[in-house]
Protein backbone atom coordinates (compact mmCIF):
# COMPACT_ATOMS: atom_id res chain seq x y z
CA UNK A 1 0.00 0.00 0.00
CA UNK A 2 1.10 3.25 -0.53
CA UNK A 3 2.48 6.05 1.93
CA UNK A 4 0.29 9.47 2.45
CA UNK A 5 2.38 12.45 3.77
CA UNK A 6 0.32 15.41 4.68
CA UNK A 7 1.91 18.69 4.57
CA UNK A 8 0.99 22.61 5.40
CA UNK A 9 0.74 24.46 1.85
CA UNK A 10 0.44 28.64 1.10
CA UNK A 11 -1.70 30.07 -1.27
CA UNK A 12 -0.19 28.45 -3.80
CA UNK A 13 -0.73 24.66 -3.08
CA UNK A 14 2.52 23.82 -4.36
CA UNK A 15 4.58 26.00 -2.05
CA UNK A 16 5.17 23.35 0.98
CA UNK A 17 6.99 25.38 4.05
CA UNK A 18 7.33 23.44 6.79
CA UNK A 19 10.52 22.74 8.01
CA UNK A 20 8.79 19.71 10.06
CA UNK A 21 7.54 18.27 6.80
CA UNK A 22 10.53 18.83 4.79
CA UNK A 23 12.56 16.68 7.31
CA UNK A 24 9.73 14.03 6.59
CA UNK A 25 10.39 14.18 3.15
CA UNK A 26 13.89 14.22 3.24
CA UNK A 27 13.85 10.94 5.55
CA UNK A 28 10.59 9.16 3.04
CA UNK A 29 12.97 9.77 0.26
CA UNK A 30 16.00 8.25 2.71
CA UNK A 31 14.30 5.38 2.37
CA UNK A 32 13.75 5.01 -1.09
CA UNK A 33 9.84 5.53 -0.99
CA UNK A 34 8.04 8.34 -3.11
CA UNK A 35 4.71 9.42 -1.03
CA UNK A 36 1.41 10.21 -2.57
CA UNK A 37 1.65 13.94 -1.02
CA UNK A 38 -1.62 15.88 0.34
CA UNK A 39 -1.97 19.30 1.88
CA UNK A 40 -3.69 21.10 4.65
CA UNK A 41 -3.64 25.01 5.14
CA UNK A 42 -3.41 26.09 9.07
CA UNK A 43 -7.38 26.61 9.52
CA UNK A 44 -8.32 23.85 7.51
CA UNK A 45 -7.12 20.56 9.11
CA UNK A 46 -10.43 18.13 7.73
CA UNK A 47 -7.74 16.31 5.89
CA UNK A 48 -5.68 14.93 9.14
CA UNK A 49 -8.37 14.71 11.57
CA UNK A 50 -8.78 10.98 11.50
CA UNK A 51 -4.88 11.20 12.77
CA UNK A 52 -5.58 13.35 15.91
CA UNK A 53 -3.06 15.45 15.78
CA UNK A 54 -3.70 19.27 15.18
CA UNK A 55 -0.18 19.54 13.28
CA UNK A 56 1.67 18.33 9.94
CA UNK A 57 3.69 16.20 8.92
CA UNK A 58 1.67 13.00 9.20
CA UNK A 59 2.09 10.27 7.36
CA UNK A 60 -0.32 7.57 6.30
CA UNK A 61 1.42 4.05 6.13
CA UNK A 62 -1.12 1.54 4.95
CA UNK A 63 -3.40 1.72 8.47
CA UNK A 64 -1.14 3.26 10.34
CA UNK A 65 -1.03 7.16 10.84
CA UNK A 66 1.75 8.39 12.34
CA UNK A 67 2.39 12.52 13.45
CA UNK A 68 5.48 14.78 14.68
CA UNK A 69 8.40 14.81 12.54
CA UNK A 70 10.73 12.93 15.12
CA UNK A 71 8.08 9.90 15.63
CA UNK A 72 7.98 9.76 11.81
CA UNK A 73 11.60 9.51 11.64
CA UNK A 74 11.44 6.64 14.09
CA UNK A 75 8.57 4.94 12.71
CA UNK A 76 10.44 5.09 9.34
CA UNK A 77 13.42 2.95 11.18
CA UNK A 78 11.14 0.69 13.03
CA UNK A 79 8.81 0.16 10.12
CA UNK A 80 11.55 -0.25 7.07
CA UNK A 81 14.68 -2.07 8.79
CA UNK A 82 16.22 -3.19 5.71
CA UNK A 83 16.19 0.36 3.78
CA UNK A 84 19.28 2.64 5.06
CA UNK A 85 18.83 3.84 8.39
CA UNK A 86 17.97 7.39 9.27
CA UNK A 87 19.25 6.95 12.82
CA UNK A 88 19.84 2.92 13.54
CA UNK A 89 20.66 3.15 17.33
CA UNK A 90 19.16 4.03 20.39
CA UNK A 91 22.25 5.95 21.25
CA UNK A 92 21.63 7.91 17.15
CA UNK A 93 18.23 8.51 18.36
CA UNK A 94 19.39 10.19 21.80
CA UNK A 95 21.98 12.36 20.03
CA UNK A 96 19.64 13.36 17.01
CA UNK A 97 17.19 14.72 19.60
CA UNK A 98 19.81 17.09 20.59
CA UNK A 99 20.49 18.23 17.08
CA UNK A 100 16.66 18.74 17.13
CA UNK A 101 16.25 20.91 19.97
CA UNK A 102 19.63 22.86 18.81
CA UNK A 103 18.26 23.64 15.27
CA UNK A 104 14.87 24.12 16.45
CA UNK A 105 16.15 26.89 18.74
CA UNK A 106 19.20 28.23 17.19
CA UNK A 107 18.81 27.50 13.61
CA UNK A 108 15.08 27.47 12.52
CA UNK A 109 14.11 30.37 15.42
CA UNK A 110 17.01 32.81 13.68
CA UNK A 111 15.75 31.58 10.06
CA UNK A 112 11.82 32.30 11.32
CA UNK A 113 12.80 36.03 12.02
CA UNK A 114 14.04 36.62 8.71
CA UNK A 115 11.36 35.29 6.70
CA UNK A 116 8.16 35.80 8.52
CA UNK A 117 6.76 38.09 6.56
CA UNK A 118 7.56 36.09 3.63
CA UNK A 119 5.47 33.71 4.99
CA UNK A 120 2.68 36.19 5.86
CA UNK A 121 2.35 36.87 2.43
CA UNK A 122 2.51 33.94 0.93
CA UNK A 123 -0.42 32.07 2.62
CA UNK A 124 -3.74 31.61 1.64
CA UNK A 125 -6.05 34.55 2.73
CA UNK A 126 -8.07 32.24 4.83
CA UNK A 127 -4.72 31.76 6.85
CA UNK A 128 -3.38 35.22 7.50
CA UNK A 129 -5.43 36.33 10.58
CA UNK A 130 -4.88 33.23 12.01
CA UNK A 131 -1.14 33.34 11.41
CA UNK A 132 -1.00 37.13 12.50
CA UNK A 133 -2.81 36.01 16.17
CA UNK A 134 -1.16 32.53 16.89
CA UNK A 135 2.51 33.72 15.87
CA UNK A 136 2.03 37.38 17.09
CA UNK A 137 1.09 36.16 20.58
CA UNK A 138 3.99 33.42 20.30
CA UNK A 139 6.68 36.46 19.64
CA UNK A 140 5.29 39.15 21.86
CA UNK A 141 5.39 41.96 18.83
CA UNK A 142 3.68 42.60 15.37
CA UNK A 143 4.96 40.40 13.03
CA UNK A 144 6.56 43.60 10.90
CA UNK A 145 8.70 44.69 14.01
CA UNK A 146 10.06 40.98 14.66
CA UNK A 147 11.02 40.30 11.51
CA UNK A 148 15.00 41.05 10.82
CA UNK A 149 16.67 40.26 8.02
CA UNK A 150 19.74 42.79 7.58
CA UNK A 151 23.87 41.66 8.12
CA UNK A 152 23.43 40.76 12.15
CA UNK A 153 20.52 38.74 11.60
CA UNK A 154 22.60 36.56 8.65
CA UNK A 155 26.21 36.86 10.96
CA UNK A 156 23.74 35.13 13.99
CA UNK A 157 22.69 32.58 11.49
CA UNK A 158 26.65 31.76 11.07
CA UNK A 159 27.69 31.91 14.37
CA UNK A 160 24.92 29.16 15.54
CA UNK A 161 26.44 27.04 12.77
CA UNK A 162 29.82 27.02 14.07
CA UNK A 163 29.29 23.62 15.00
CA UNK A 164 28.41 22.22 11.64
CA UNK A 165 31.21 24.55 10.32
CA UNK A 166 33.87 22.58 12.54
CA UNK A 167 32.48 18.99 12.07
CA UNK A 168 32.89 19.56 8.09
CA UNK A 169 35.94 19.50 8.51
CA UNK A 170 36.34 15.89 9.12
CA UNK A 171 33.27 14.71 7.59
CA UNK A 172 30.91 15.22 5.11
CA UNK A 173 27.71 15.22 7.17
CA UNK A 174 25.92 15.31 10.65
CA UNK A 175 25.67 11.28 10.14
CA UNK A 176 29.20 10.92 9.20
CA UNK A 177 29.95 9.82 5.99
CA UNK A 178 26.62 9.89 4.50
CA UNK A 179 23.50 11.44 5.33
CA UNK A 180 21.11 10.38 7.97
CA UNK A 181 18.12 11.73 9.98
CA UNK A 182 20.35 14.42 11.44
CA UNK A 183 20.97 16.19 8.61
CA UNK A 184 17.54 16.10 7.45
CA UNK A 185 16.76 18.25 10.74
CA UNK A 186 18.97 20.64 10.02
CA UNK A 187 18.02 20.49 6.01
CA UNK A 188 14.11 21.06 7.26
CA UNK A 189 14.95 24.29 8.62
CA UNK A 190 16.95 25.49 5.51
CA UNK A 191 13.97 24.25 3.10
CA UNK A 192 11.63 26.03 5.17
CA UNK A 193 13.47 29.70 4.31
CA UNK A 194 13.65 28.03 0.41
CA UNK A 195 10.08 27.71 -0.11
CA UNK A 196 9.13 30.68 1.57
CA UNK A 197 11.24 33.29 0.75
CA UNK A 198 13.89 34.66 -1.90
CA UNK A 199 16.36 35.90 0.53
CA UNK A 200 19.83 35.01 0.81
CA UNK A 201 20.64 33.32 3.98
CA UNK A 202 23.94 31.64 4.16
CA UNK A 203 27.13 33.17 2.34
CA UNK A 204 28.66 31.56 -0.72
CA UNK A 205 32.47 30.84 0.79
CA UNK A 206 30.80 29.01 3.65
CA UNK A 207 31.26 24.72 3.99
CA UNK A 208 27.83 25.00 5.70
CA UNK A 209 26.47 26.39 2.02
CA UNK A 210 28.31 23.71 0.07
CA UNK A 211 26.58 21.07 2.29
CA UNK A 212 23.26 22.60 1.51
CA UNK A 213 24.16 22.92 -2.60
CA UNK A 214 25.09 18.97 -1.92
CA UNK A 215 21.71 18.39 0.03
CA UNK A 216 19.46 20.28 -2.54
CA UNK A 217 20.64 17.92 -5.08
CA UNK A 218 19.76 14.77 -3.11
CA UNK A 219 17.24 12.21 -4.55
CA UNK A 220 16.88 13.66 -7.87
CA UNK A 221 16.81 17.43 -6.51
CA UNK A 222 14.15 17.28 -3.94
CA UNK A 223 15.03 20.53 -2.01
CA UNK A 224 16.39 22.02 -5.62
CA UNK A 225 12.99 21.87 -7.17
CA UNK A 226 11.62 24.68 -5.35
CA UNK A 227 12.16 27.58 -6.07
CA UNK A 228 9.74 31.01 -4.69
CA UNK A 229 9.63 33.27 -7.25
N1 LIG B 1 6.78 18.81 16.94
C1 LIG B 1 6.04 18.80 15.70
C2 LIG B 1 5.78 20.23 15.25
C3 LIG B 1 4.92 20.27 14.00
C4 LIG B 1 4.38 21.67 13.70
O1 LIG B 1 4.43 22.56 14.55
N2 LIG B 1 3.85 21.82 12.49
C5 LIG B 1 3.28 23.08 12.08
C6 LIG B 1 3.64 23.39 10.65
S1 LIG B 1 5.31 23.91 10.51
C7 LIG B 1 1.76 22.95 12.12
O2 LIG B 1 1.21 22.00 11.63
N3 LIG B 1 1.10 23.95 12.71
C8 LIG B 1 -0.31 23.98 12.76
C9 LIG B 1 -0.81 25.19 13.52
O3 LIG B 1 0.00 26.03 13.92
O4 LIG B 1 -2.03 25.28 13.65
C10 LIG B 1 6.84 18.01 14.65
O5 LIG B 1 8.06 17.87 14.80
O6 LIG B 1 6.23 17.47 13.71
Amino acid sequence: MSMKLYELAGADSNRRFSPYCWRVKYAIAHKGITPETDFIRFTEKSAIAHSGSPTVPVIDDGDTSVSDSFEIAKYLDEAYPDAPKLMGSDVAIGQARLIESWANTQIMAVIFRMIILDIFEGLDEGDKEYFRETREKRVGSKLEEFQKYDDEQIQTLFNNLTPVRMMLKTQPFLSGDTPGYADYILMGCFMFARASSTKKFLKDDDSVNEWYENMLDMYDGLGRKVKVS
